[in-house]
């Protein structure tokens, strides 16, 4: 039960960390794509699947790989379809 607040808090912050991605899936496909990030697959993010998660979201965001994120990143990343 604990476990699942946890898990619950956890994902509204990822929720709106991953507001971007959040508009192109459903939030059942966004869930399951959040949780891609739970590399133990015990149910529940850590801080460090967390942080590694959003690491990978912003290594997708950053389109042209130079280590920063810019307006024309997200426009690329969103012109490839995603
Ligand atoms: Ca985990
Ligand atoms: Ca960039």
């Amino acid at each position: 039960m604990h476990k699942t607040v946890i898990a619950v808090s956890g994902l509204a912050i990822l929720l709106a960390a991953g507001y971007a991605l959040a508009a192109a899936h459903s939030p059942k496909e966004h869930i399951e794509k959040l949780f891609e990030a739970d590399a133990d697959k015990d149910g529940v993010l850590t801080r460090e699947e967390f942080v590694a998660g959003l690491s990978g979201h912003f290594d997708q965001l950053d389109a042209d790989h130079d280590g920063r994120v810019s307006r024309a990143d997200i426009e690329a990343m969103h012109a490839q379809g995603h």
